[in-house]
């Protein structure tokens, strides 16, 4: 392993801990109340919209609640 390869590695483990830390309520976020997270309600939480497509497991463009707790919890 090299030290870029390394270094990257190191980073995303932060970010992921910084954000799962700071992620708020599933409740909060579904502003509508449909019981999915939306690309534009994902937009209003700052590191959610870059980790919306990672997180959206079944492709379907938006997140249930057990996809959201997987970022939020870890
Ligand atoms: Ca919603
Ligand atoms: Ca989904």
């Amino acid at each position: 392993m090299n030290i870029k390869t390394l270094c990257a590695i190191t980073l995303t483990a932060i970010s992921a801990t910084t954000f799962a830390a700071d992620i708020p309520d599933f409740q909060a976020v579904d502003v509508n109340a449909d019981g999915f997270i939306s690309l534009e309600e994902a937009k209003s939480i700052e590191g959610l919209e870059q980790a919306f497509t990672m997180a959206d497991i079944n492709k379907d463009g938006q997140l249930d609640e057990t996809e959201y707790s997987e970022i939020s919890h870890g």
